[in-house]
């Protein structure tokens, strides 16, 4: 397990690099250039400013974050070759300065989605992203980004950029029709694409689950359950063709059994990432992020790092989302505080499950 945080770059995360290599046993981030347009290349200069200042700072960078899918290549669209084009010229400038996992998603116009920022938890007064599908059918896909870009503190947070959110009708209105079935054709035309460069510069690619684990808006989403899986991997078959396994996600949906899912995929090489943090189930469709801590939530984080241990214990992991706790306030999910906790408490549990293992 190589334990890693998420970072913005410094002009767009109050935490500091310097905070992050004092959290015990951090090795890296899984970075990411906030302010790159889906579709976009990301040039050799860029990734080695952002890269170098990472180094300089005592950390790897070998996973990088977010590199989004324009809706172009989702919708398959005319336009896409050019895209894909740019993805791959992207790959391959990561690759140069030393990027080893590319995680991405398949999502539909809405990256990930959450009916409040900042839910305080009543039994502590600390406050985490919460979700109530109740609340999101009287609100429709319009009110629910303009409430998430005023509830983002001034940050714009991954997945929800305004410049691809600023057409939001106009793309809405071309999925209409678009089945699911279409939406894996589209996505196989992609990684045909990709993956063979993935293949000569030695990266993979990491699918990021839906969040939350079930259609949204009627809008085809083809990444929340074990079956999803299956065939994202079967569309193009190569080891780079892999999954960021996201346990918050994915335990979104109880339904999904993820220790089981970590020794399916990990047993077969295609777990390249994980993020890992509970969820507290609320009622149907209904839920709040939690602490890491097991008790806390209704994920058993014990099983899902020891399925990690025993299947693929050379991945790169990070705490995910955590709450705001201690009077912080930054980008929701994305505080020092809780992620810095969620860390320690992983890296406990490994230290515990690695040491039991040797002793038999
Ligand atoms: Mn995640």
């Amino acid at each position: 397990m190589k334990m890693t945080f998420r970072w913005f770059g410094e002009n767009s995360d109050v935490v500091t690099l310097k905070q992050i290599r004092q959290i015990p046993g951090m090795t890296g981030l899984m970075g990411f250039l906030d302010y790159k347009a889906a579709g976009e290349v990301w040039t050799e200069e860029e990734i080695k400013r952002y890269v170098d200042g990472v180094h300089a700072a005592g950390l790897e960078c070998e996973v990088i974050e977010s590199v989004n899918v324009h809706e172009d290549i989702k919708l398959g669209l005319p336009t896409r070759d050019d895209y894909i084009e740019n993805y791959r010229i992207t790959i391959r400038n990561l690759a140069k300065y030393g990027v080893k996992v590319i995680v991405y998603n398949f999502m539909p116009v809405f990256d990930w989605l959450r009916t409040d920022l900042a839910r305080v938890i009543p039994e502590d007064g600390s406050n985490s992203l919460y979700f109530d599908e109740r609340e999101l059918g009287e609100m429709g896909p319009v009110e629910i980004v303009r409430r998430t870009a005023e509830g983002c503190n001034g940050f714009s947070l991954p997945g929800w950029e305004p410049e691809r959110l600023a057409e939001l009708e106009a793309t809405l209105a071309q999925y209409q029709g678009v089945t699911p079935d279409q939406l894996r054709e589209n996505y196989k035309y992609f990684l045909d694409g990709i993956i063979p460069t993935c293949e000569e510069v030695g990266v993979s690619m990491a699918c990021h689950p839906d969040d939350p684990a079930w259609p949204i808006f009627g809008l085809p989403r083809i990444a929340h359950c074990q079956d999803d899986f299956d065939k994202i991997l079967a569309l193009h078959d190569s080891p780079c063709n892999g999954l960021c396994l996201c346990t918050g996600s994915l335990g979104s949906n109880p339904d999904n059994d993820i220790p089981a899912m970590i020794r399916r995929y990990g047993a077969m090489g295609r777990i390249h990432c994980l993020h890992i943090r509970n969820v507290k189930q609320l009622g149907y469709h209904h839920f709040r992020e939690a602490a890491h801590l097991s008790s806390a939530g209704d994920l058993d984080l014990f099983e899902i790092v020891k399925a990690m241990y025993e299947t693929c214990p050379d991945v790169y992991v990070r705490p995910d989302h955590g709450r705001m706790i201690w009077d912080e306030t930054g980008r929701p999910g994305y505080g020092l505080y809780d992620r810095a906790l969620g860390a320690t408490y992983l890296n406990g549990l490994w230290e515990a499950i690695d040491k039991m293992a040797r002793s038999r």
